[in-house]
């Protein structure tokens, strides 16, 4: 009998060790995979997240980024296996570079589903869509801790300026390696190359590739890609969302107060990155300025000629749509439609 609550005492003080507060067995350092440098928006964002973390958790809790892909092992498609095995603890991550492990996540790059509109962009995130999203990732191991972004995405090239499908015949443009990128480009009759972002600026000095296609504020503006690229054309064909996310094995090992404390941080940064993302809006007057003055041509498509992109990409749209799940698509298509519709509204008004 004794013997017996001996054993009970001591099973109840190790129930209560894993429950107490403080008392779980945390990590000296927790990793947090970055693709780009700490440089702008997104390396600037991730940062922020970890400060802030340290600083409200009294230091039981430092995030140090690996910035330029450090974790991946020189293949940025690794990215969500790296959380789901915990070998990052967190992440700041481009949708695109997890899309080959999470199909769902591809909606984000179907071809001209957004039309450079960030309200519907907002609307997606925080709506049934963007839960699902999130549901997805947590049953494939990812806690998503809220939505950051890279931006639209643009195309340069060091050839020549793109109005029409036709100027981009032959032009071979580095794309990320998700496939539906491939497709895109050869749709359009480009010659796609799939490259890690940290080989990119290189391959365009040496003339490897002509382009690449990436956000203006986060990437051409802090990567100074005129310095490799003459062309630029807004387009915003894509949007690239981030992700803030920890890997479950290293959430379920914190206690409730430091989740919470997680939790808001990464709502906090991710709320200041994206506005910084945006700050230097994709075509606006003041991030125009800076591309020019460095000597890039600029070229904005009317709604007639990016309607001739549009109609080439039809056929990929529609094959991605079905691999990505056909409901999904359709709902996020309403969410931007109803967007944009009571914009119209308001125009008319
Ligand atoms: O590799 C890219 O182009 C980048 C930096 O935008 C992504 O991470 C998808």
């Amino acid at each position: 009998m004794k013997k017996k609550i001996l054993g009970l005492t001591v099973f109840c003080l190790f129930l209560f060790a894993l429950a107490a507060p403080g008392m779980a067995a945390y990590k000296a350092e927790y990793r947090m995979s970055v693709l780009v440098e700490p440089a702008g928006p997104w390396g600037r964002g991730a940062q922020m997240f970890a400060d802030l973390v340290k600083k409200r958790t009294e230091g039981r809790i430092v995030i140090k980024p690996y910035f330029r892909g450090q974790l991946n092992e020189g293949k940025q498609t690794n990215e969500f296996m790296l959380l789901q095995q915990g070998v990052a603890d967190f992440a700041l991550a481009s949708t695109i570079n997890w899309s080959a492990t999470v199909k769902e996540l591809n909606l984000f790059s179907l071809p001209f589903l957004f039309h450079n509109d960030y309200k519907a962009v907002d609307a997606l995130e925080t709506g049934e869509v963007g839960r699902k999203i999130f549901r997805i990732l947590a049953d494939k191991g990812a806690i998503a801790l809220g939505w950051g972004e890279n931006g639209f995405r643009e195309i340069t090239n060091n050839k020549r300026a793109i109005h029409t499908p036709d100027d981009l015949q032959g032009i071979r443009i580095r794309v990320a390696g998700a496939p539906i990128f491939m497709d895109i480009f050869r749709s359009l009759g480009a010659d796609p190359v799939a490259m890690n972002w940290g080989d990119v600026i290189s391959a365009l000095q040496s003339g490897t590739v002509d382009g690449q296609e990436n956000p203006v504020a986060s990437i051409t503006i802090p990567y100074r890609l005129w310095e490799v690229n003459k062309y630029i054309t807004f387009w915003h064909y894509a949007i690239d969302p981030l992700i803030f996310a920890a890997s479950k094995e290293t959430w379920d090992a914190l206690d409730r107060i430091d989740r919470e404390i997680i939790g808001k941080a990464a709502r906090e940064a991710a709320s200041w990155q994206k506005k910084a993302a945006r700050e230097c809006l994709t075509d606006s007057a003041a991030s125009l300025d800076i591309l020019r003055n460095n000597g890039m041509e600029i070229t904005l498509l009317t709604p007639a000629q990016l309607q001739a992109f549009k109609v080439k990409t039809k056929p990929v749209y529609d094959k991605w749509a079905s691999d990505i799940g056909i409901d999904l698509v359709r709902a996020a298509e309403k969410t931007v439609k109803s967007v944009e519709a009571k914009k119209s509204r308001k125009v008319k008004r």
